[in-house]
């Protein structure tokens, strides 16, 4: 049975976006797509964050998810929190568009990402390889940009 859900992200500032996700079986990748705008040009870190919680903003969805205590790194990394993402790239026009398939992530079990929270964020992320101890916790992402839980889609 095909899974799909959706995320609509919000901040402070002028970022948001909206993001869909796809799964066409238990055992299959997760699709990303949609686009978020409002983004300076360059690579932002792109994460599941483990609580669907912004009652504070973002900075309410805790820490990346990680359900086996892994270190932080990037998403081809056999090793990695199970909510990275890496980045996204924003071109000229501040938009970056989405297009990633996961092996890691899932729309249902015990990764999966439902009532979690995606984040967007101001720096790129160094995926693990910063060579400092933040490195291997987010990635030296900076500042949470916007962000939204993720929900189950029709
Ligand atoms: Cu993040
Ligand atoms: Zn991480």
């Amino acid at each position: 049975m095909v899974m799909k859900a959706v995320c609509v992200l919000k901040g402070a500032g002028e970022t948001i976006g909206t993001v869909f996700f796809q799964q066409e079986t238990d055992s299959s990748p997760v699709k990303l797509s949609g686009e978020i705008s409002g983004l300076a040009p360059g690579e932002h870190g792109f994460h599941v964050h483990v609580f669907g919680d912004n009652t504070n903003g973002c900075i309410s969805a805790g820490p990346h998810f990680n359900p086996f205590s892994k270190t932080h790194a990037g998403p081809k990394d056999a090793d990695r929190h199970v909510g990275d993402l890496g980045n996204v790239t924003a071109g000229a026009d501040n938009v970056a568009k989405i297009d990633i398939t996961d092996k890691v992530i899932t729309l249902a079990g015990p990764n999966s990402i439902i009532g979690r929270t995606m984040v967007i964020h101001e720096k790129a992320d160094d995926l693990g390889k910063g060579g400092n101890e933040e490195s291997l916790k987010t990635g030296n992402a900076g500042s949470r940009l916007a962000c939204g839980v993720i929900g189950i889609a029709q």
